[in-house]
């Protein structure tokens, strides 16, 4: 049996409502989870919220609200967001509930009976935004944390350490011997320097706020946030030894942001080795989203991108789509709307919707809706069997793009099958066949390939498109539950020209993704930039 695919997102902090950045996470891990079980692997996908921490009461102190009436609130724009999205996520884990607070416990009782938890004291500088402790060295200005840019704290309590130096090598050795084990490779080569450079303990309890899990046997220590953080992954799906746990843990992926990645690729497996817990597959690193060339900040109106109001308008499918075909998962992008909208017309309206709407509407026209068979006799000649070949050739090559981590060369496969399709209409133009009853025949076996084509593309763009695949299948003629089956299925290239199911009846087509024109951009923009952004200079 292939082992189980365990896919988790960051959980987010609910200081923030959710924003372009949580968003992409969040689809592209929707993405792989949604292809991984089409390929028909007991698939698991976590996502949630994390709800301790300083920062999280500091947060809460500023609106005059408790931390938990704080979280409870926030956690419902996470929820409404993924329903917006159409986020299929298996479980939603709050670090504040009894089974997860139960598993941070678990694990600091774990470090600590492997020798691996002492009682110090931090003196220095904690930024609470990153919530992380900083050496003098690496602030700017003095005091300033590099990433927020802003004064870090002076921290000068007692404080129990965890023994991080001890599994430097054990760490390294485990780089050495898992190639994989952070990707891409840029990323783990960053971070394997900085193992080199040294590992030293961590602090892992604070005293100057009361915010978090408390520290087992203690009445005035919380347990630092990241301990009680990273530990969602396995809390969520269970006690440590659980039948989910056994099922699913070690994790597959960790899909994270580049600001985490120190978080998950070096505290986090130290964690694991100290209490002896078998480490995740991958960690896989995605890029920063800069909008307009700008880091997105709540100060800066500009570069807030609401995800619910441009799904709103233009779909979910069109956003997640943009989101993971404009930049390869690992790298860095900017984002623009003006790029959103030239690419939908390009590559939503023109090609898919296009592909649509002419090859229902000649199968309506020539053949009164009623989908044909393949013919054996022409399967072998052109253009008929170049149609099939891409189609093929597709199956496979976005198939191994999404086991790669490549969601964008994915659908730079399944648009290769989607721009033939359409060209294969071209030049077989059955206007011409349907005038002439002698080429009934090759009318017939055009159509079956053009709609075997679009039946294809569908249920491979379904992964990261699942509410317009489903309108396509629901298009070509299959019922809820077929169209379910369909897209639950990643195509068998095996079955080119006979996988179309027989007997289904096309009606005239609904356009999916109608063009926005510049006047309907115009409107969009001035809906989607924020008042207080559009008086700035
Ligand atoms: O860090 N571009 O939560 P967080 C791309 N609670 N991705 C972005 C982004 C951007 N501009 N901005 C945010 C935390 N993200 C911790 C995580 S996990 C055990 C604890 C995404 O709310 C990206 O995935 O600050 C990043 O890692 C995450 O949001 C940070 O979310």
């Amino acid at each position: 049996m292939t082992r189980s695919f365990y896919i988790t997102t960051p959980i987010y902090y609910v200081n923030d409502v959710p924003h372009l950045g949580h968003a992409y996470t969040t689809i592209a891990a929707d993405a792989l989870a949604r292809y991984h079980r089409a390929r028909e692997r007991d698939t698991y996908f976590l996502t949630g919220t994390d709800e301790h921490g300083q920062k999280i009461e500091e947060a809460a102190t500023a609106r005059g609200k408790t931390p938990q009436a704080l979280a409870d609130d926030v956690v419902e724009r996470f929820r409404d967001t993924w329903r917006v999205l159409a986020v299929s996520e298996d479980d939603f884990i709050r670090t504040t509930e009894a089974r997860h607070k139960r598993v941070v416990a678990d694990m600091w009782n774990r470090l600590e009976a492997a020798g691996d938890i002492y009682l110090g004291r931090y003196d220095g500088w904690y930024c609470v935004s990153c919530e992380a402790y900083y050496a003098a060295g690496n602030l700017e200005d003095g005091d300033r944390c590099p990433v927020h840019k802003r004064p870090a704290a002076w921290v000068s309590e007692p404080s129990y350490y965890f023994r991080m130096s001890r599994y430097e090598q054990a760490l390294l050795r485990h780089f050495e011997e898992n190639p994989t084990f952070v990707q891409p490779e840029s990323y783990r080569n960053e971070i394997v320097s900085f193992i080199k450079g040294g590992l030293r303990d961590l602090s892992v309890s604070r005293t100057t706020f009361g915010w978090g899990v408390p520290v087992p046997g203690t009445d005035d220590h919380v347990i630092y946030v990241w301990i009680d953080a990273l530990t969602n992954y396995i809390s969520a799906l269970g006690d440590i030894g659980s039948e989910k746990y056994e099922r699913y843990w070690p994790a597959t992926c960790h899909l994270i942001g580049k600001d985490i990645l120190r978080f998950h690729a070096v505290y986090w497996p130290c964690m694991l080795m100290s209490a002896g817990l078998p480490l995740p597959d991958t960690i896989y690193t995605h890029g920063w989203w800069t909008v307009r060339g700008e880091k997105m900040s709540k100060s800066m109106p500009a570069t807030r991108v609401d995800p619910n109001l441009v799904a709103g308008d233009i779909s979910a499918d069109a956003l997640r789509y943009f989101l993971l075909r404009e930049v390869p998962l690992g790298l860095d992008g900017d984002f623009t709307y003006e790029a959103l909208i030239g690419r939908y017309n390009a590559d939503l309206a023109n090609d898919l919707g296009n592909l649509l709407n002419r090859t229902l509407t000649m199968t309506v026209k020539f053949l009164g809706g009623d989908l044909p068979a393949a013919r054996a006799e022409l399967a072998d000649s052109e253009p008929h069997a170049g149609m099939r070949r891409v189609a093929v050739d597709a199956v496979k090559e976005a198939g191994d793009a999404f086991e790669a981590y490549a969601p964008s060369r994915a659908l730079e496969a399944i648009w290769r099958l989607v721009r033939e399709a359409n060209r294969y209409v071209d030049t077989a133009q059955p206007w011409k066949l349907a005038k002439d009853p002698d080429r009934r025949a090759e009318l017939e076996h055009t159509t079956h390939g053009f709609l075997e084509a679009l039946y294809w593309a569908a249920r491979m763009v379904a992964p990261v498109m699942p509410v317009k695949a489903a309108e396509i299948l629901a298009q070509l003629g299959l019922g809820e539950d077929a169209a379910a089956r369909a897209m639950a299925r990643w195509p068998d290239a095996s079955l080119a020209g006979k996988d179309l199911p027989a007997g289904l009846t096309v009606t005239k087509p609904t356009p999916l993704f109608p063009r926005i024109d510049d006047a309907r951009a115009a409107e969009l923009l001035e809906r989607w930039v924020p008042e207080d952004a559009k008086a700035e200079p």
